[in-house]
């Protein structure tokens, strides 16, 4: 049985998120509002399909997805750029590769203990948030 990532998710902690939002090219006053905001997740699994609603107080992205089967991602809101993005199973992670312009983009999700952690990936920048269950 895999892991079970279904639930919702509060931010707790965030490492470079600023140097991952660098990568992207996001301008200096969105930044400045995104690096204070406390997003919260939903994560719906079954079997081999997702669904991942990430909330906040000023932008918000809806993404679903089966494990192995390409998908178009728009990246609306955020910074727009669209990827061709596959998430696979590495052992009990989950792995997104989202190949697009930006060079080593992705995320990667997986549970230690009561705690979701998400590694964000673009270029040579890795930010690294925890979540806890709401
Ligand atoms: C999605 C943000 C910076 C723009 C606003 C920040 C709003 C809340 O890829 C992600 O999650 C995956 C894995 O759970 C599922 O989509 C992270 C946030 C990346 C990039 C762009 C700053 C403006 C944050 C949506």
């Amino acid at each position: 049985m895999p892991v079970d990532f279904s639930g919702t998710w509060n931010l707790v902690c965030s490492d470079n998120f600023e140097g991952y939002m660098l990568a992207l090219g996001i301008d200096f006053a969105t930044r400045k509002i995104a690096k204070r905001l406390k997003p919260q997740k939903v994560i719906e699994q079954e079997g081999d399909s997702f669904s991942i609603q990430t909330t906040s107080a000023f932008r918000s992205y809806f993404v679903q997805f089966k494990i192995g089967e390409e998908f178009e991602e728009d990246n609306k809101g955020l910074d727009h750029r669209k990827c061709k993005s596959v998430v696979t199973w590495d052992n009990d992670k989950l792995v997104c590769v989202q190949t697009g312009d930006k060079k080593n983009r992705g995320w990667t999700h997986w549970i230690e203990g009561d705690q979701l952690y998400l590694e964000l990936c673009c270029e040579e920048q890795v930010c690294t948030q925890i979540y806890k269950s709401a």
